[in-house]
């Protein structure tokens, strides 16, 4: 039997969004504009199921073996990118994000029904399934290349493990767990990084629990559907007491165009509120599409690192990345053990003002710094925008924070990063420096 929690009081309406809220939010109420971090203390086409395999595996690849990279005119991948595709950090044994995956799926399995797990779904999927079999329409932000990795018009790194959704509900698969690596263009802090791991979690209710059929406004309105957001929501504080005991956690209103309502969760960690899942019942558009007009369910999809780098104690995400040995050995064992930060190395940090276009887009300036600093730069944050009122020129100032996890800079090699991005800035992103 599936344990019912009574839901914690919803703390609806909040300070901070991440770029991550704003994704989703309705097409009319968003445009992908500077991001408020969460953490304010410290963000070619292969076939669909290529490598589909079902059941847990504990084999991971090298990384990077894979030419993503074409000259296909869609094609925005990166080699920072390509590099991280394969690495599979969730299959690693060990690592920090196989263990809190194992104690996720742990805890679904004790709630008495069982669920499939994918964990080596193919992350180069189409554009139907990220997206169209999701209700998420032509033109909206999600899909805009700033926001995500293409390797063609049709295809690309998906954004998120929902992606895999429909697929598995039309194969016939009722309640799954589907984890995987997922790829955004986004912003960079301590929680935000541009691959990170999603668990995707679906549950159809069964038939007879559930009314025949009702139009979309009926079903919103009926006892049964606040009984199975409910069951969501106390399935997922349970999910939470389970990984953490006591902790302080809220919900909070979303919008996904693929559930409703939507809602998310955020613990607070290191002094602020974390957002760590989105989950919602799901949309009666997206089972109409899978021909499961007459179902009814829920869905979620949430962050391992987040969740890990709370159950951890690790305080910032590009660590899971890392091969010091002074990180991996920490988690030998494969228990729950506090990390214990090897060392907290110096940080240094600098600022950069221009002039943008009205086509300027943040996230294309994120993937340019990743691209001249990688894991060097911690934190890449709009300190400063003022628009000159004579020529209507907007301008922003960057700061750019720098920290090595394992060693100290030097400063020639900060500057040299500096240099290159400020040489590279205007050609690429038609900004003009101050
Ligand atoms: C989604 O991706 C939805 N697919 C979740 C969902 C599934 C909703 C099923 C409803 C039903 P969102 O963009 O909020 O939603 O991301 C989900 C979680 O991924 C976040 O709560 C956060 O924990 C994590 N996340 C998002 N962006 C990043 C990032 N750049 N780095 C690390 N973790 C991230
Ligand atoms: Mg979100």
């Amino acid at each position: 039997m599936l344990v019912l929690l009574a839901p914690v009081p919803a703390v609806l309406g909040m300070a901070s969004r991440t770029s991550a809220a704003r994704r989703f939010a309705s097409p009319r109420t968003t445009r992908a504009v500077s991001a408020a971090p969460v953490l304010r203390a410290a963000r070619a086409g292969r076939p669909l199921w290529h490598g589909f395999a079902a059941g847990a595996t504990t084999s991971a690849s090298a990384g990077g073996t894979r030419t993503l990279i074409s000259d296909d005119p869609s094609n925005n991948v990166t080699p920072y990118i390509e590099k991280l595709v394969g690495r599979n950090l969730h299959l690693i044994p060990n690592h920090p994000l196989f263990i809190i995956k194992r104690k996720i799926e742990g805890y679904f399995a004790e709630l008495g029904i069982s669920f499939e797990i994918f964990d080596s779904l193919d992350p180069v999927v189409t554009c139907t399934a990220c997206f169209d079999d999701l209700n998420i329409p032509p033109g909206h932000p999600a899909r805009k290349p700033s926001d995500t990795y293409y390797l063609s018009e049709g295809t690309l790194l998906r954004t998120h493990t929902s992606a895999h959704q429909s697929e598995l509900m039309r194969r016939g698969h009722e309640r799954f767990l589907c984890t995987g690596d997922v790829y955004r263009r986004d912003e960079i802090d301590a929680s935000h990084y541009p691959a990170f791991h999603q668990m995707e979690g679906v549950r159809l209710m069964d038939v007879a629990d559930m009314p025949a059929q009702l139009s979309r406004d009926e079903w919103l309105a009926s006892d049964a559907c606040a009984r199975t957001a409910a069951e969501l929501k106390g399935t997922l504080e349970g999910l939470v007491d389970a990984l953490f005991g006591p902790v302080e956690k809220r919900w909070v209103e979303a919008y996904f165009p693929f559930t409703e309502p939507s809602l998310e969760l955020e613990i607070f960690f290191q002094g602020d509120w974390l957002e760590v899942l989105g989950c919602g019942v799901i949309h009666s558009e997206v089972l109409a599409k899978c021909g499961l007009e007459h179902r009814h369910g829920w869905a979620f999809g949430l962050g391992l690192e987040r969740l890990a780098m709370i159950l951890f104690s690790i305080p910032d995400i590009r660590l899971f990345w890392t091969e010091d040995t002074r990180f991996t050995s920490q988690f030998a064992s494969g228990e729950v053990v506090k990390f214990q930060p090897y060392s907290k190395y110096p940080e240094c940090y600098k600022d950069v003002a221009f002039f943008v276009p009205e086509t300027w887009e943040e996230n294309d300036f994120m993937e340019l710094c990743r691209e001249c600093g990688g894991d060097l730069m911690e934190n890449v944050k709009m300190i400063d925008e003022f628009t000159n009122p004579k020529s209507g020129k907007r301008s922003l100032c960057y700061r750019i924070v720098y920290r090595s996890m394992d060693r100290s800079l030097t400063n020639e090699e900060v500057d040299e990063i500096q240099f290159q991005l400020r040489e590279k800035v205007g050609p690429k992103l038609g900004v003009e420096l101050r």
